[in-house]
């Protein structure tokens, strides 16, 4: 079995990055290989809850109310709204569900109310996933008692890059809200976008971050940005494809057993690109025709796409709504 390792130096991810690509699609889809079934992605579907109006100055977002892009800011989704949305994901084959909001963090009252859309949506067999900004202890603990499956949280860059992309917190209060999370007995998904303008150490640090946790997030996602008129990163110069698989690769075989999940941006990304992502091994994409705010390929074409490379989505195992088990 592949070793688990939590002490990756910046020196040895380096390294990875500069085999021949051969060399390092080889070594990540071996890894992959010995982990999980290399024909299988897991499927999640996005519901943006609460859209729009974020105090938070995130230069990708189209959610900050600090930047001027046309979106339409909406209040918290009415439950009923919620669980409509959630039926139709399951119906396309979609096993987890996953709620956005744009807050900086939830007040108790808010979390009373995604509490309650948690619980609908487990009650449909369906995983939960919740992703609403920095939480407080007894807020990771209250979504514990919920029974929340993930909560997502993404450092999105390195360290170093980060007052870059973000001034209104820090790469310090978001590992203190994966720690609680983390403390609370969730399973953590927790990533980050390429494409932003980083370097080839930031990635590398960026990765470097989630692996040396103590436990590696079970969910990692990697967005490519998603590129928003009226965001400051709007008109940048997108990431070189290869580097982006590359990326995948480095994440794959820096945390064997995670979850690597082919996130935003996949419309910009040609079927030939993707297939190299699945190769080297991304098990994971969102489903639907929306992410939070911006498209994504629509389920038909994921369906043809999945087909044409011989890719089965994991299915919801009907005896155990709580077990992702059998390939349909
Ligand atoms: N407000 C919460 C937060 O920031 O944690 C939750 C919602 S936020 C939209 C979730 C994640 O989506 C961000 O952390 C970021 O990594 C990703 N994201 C947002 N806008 C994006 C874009 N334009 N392109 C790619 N990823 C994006
Ligand atoms: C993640 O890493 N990517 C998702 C999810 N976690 C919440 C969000 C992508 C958002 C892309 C831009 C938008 O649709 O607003
Ligand atoms: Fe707000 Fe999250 Fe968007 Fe940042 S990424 S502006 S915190 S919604």
């Amino acid at each position: 079995m592949t070793d688990i390792r939590h002490d990756w130096s910046v020196d040895e991810i380096e390294a990875l990055f500069a085999l021949p690509i051969n060399d390092l699609m080889f070594q990540a889809h071996s890894v992959h290989r010995e982990n999980f079934d290399p024909n299988s992605v897991q499927v999640s579907t996005l519901l943006s809850i609460k859209t729009g109006a974020c105090p938070e100055d995130c230069g990708y977002c189209s959610q900050s109310a600090k930047n001027d892009t046309s979106l339409e800011r909406e209040k918290l989704l009415p439950l009923d709204e919620v669980i409509e949305s959630a039926k139709a994901a399951k119906d396309t084959g979609s096993t987890r569900f996953c709620m956005g909001a744009a807050w900086r963090n939830p007040t108790d009252k808010n979390l009373d109310k995604v509490i309650d859309m948690i619980k609908a949506v487990q009650d449909l067999g369906m995983e939960t996933c919740v992703t609403l900004g920095m939480l407080e202890k007894h807020q990771a603990e209250r979504l514990k008692e919920a029974g929340l499956d993930y909560y997502n949280h993404n450092i999105d860059t390195s360290p170093e890059f980060y007052g870059n992309v973000i001034s209104t917190r820090t790469f310090d209060d978001r590992l203190e809200t994966l720690k609680y999370v983390r403390d609370a007995g969730i399973n953590v998904c927790s990533g980050g976008i390429l494409g932003m303008g980083e370097k080839a150490l930031d990635r590398a640090r960026m990765l470097q971050e989630l692996a040396n946790q103590e436990k590696h997030p079970e969910s990692v996602p990697i967005n490519m940005l998603v590129q928003v008129e009226g965001t400051p990163m709007f008109g940048i110069d997108g990431i070189d494809p290869l580097d982006f698989v590359r990326t995948i690769a480095v994440a794959r075989i820096m945390m064997p057993e995670s979850y690597v999940r082919l996130s935003a941006g996949r419309t910009d990304m040609s079927d030939e690109m993707q297939a190299m992502c699945f190769f080297a091994g991304a098990n994971s994409v969102f489903y639907g025709e929306r992410l939070l705010t911006t498209d994504n390929p629509d389920s038909n074409s994921d369906a043809e796409l999945f087909a044409r490379l011989g890719i089965n989505m994991q299915a919801v195992s009907e005896e155990d709504p709580k077990k992702v088990c059998c390939h349909a």
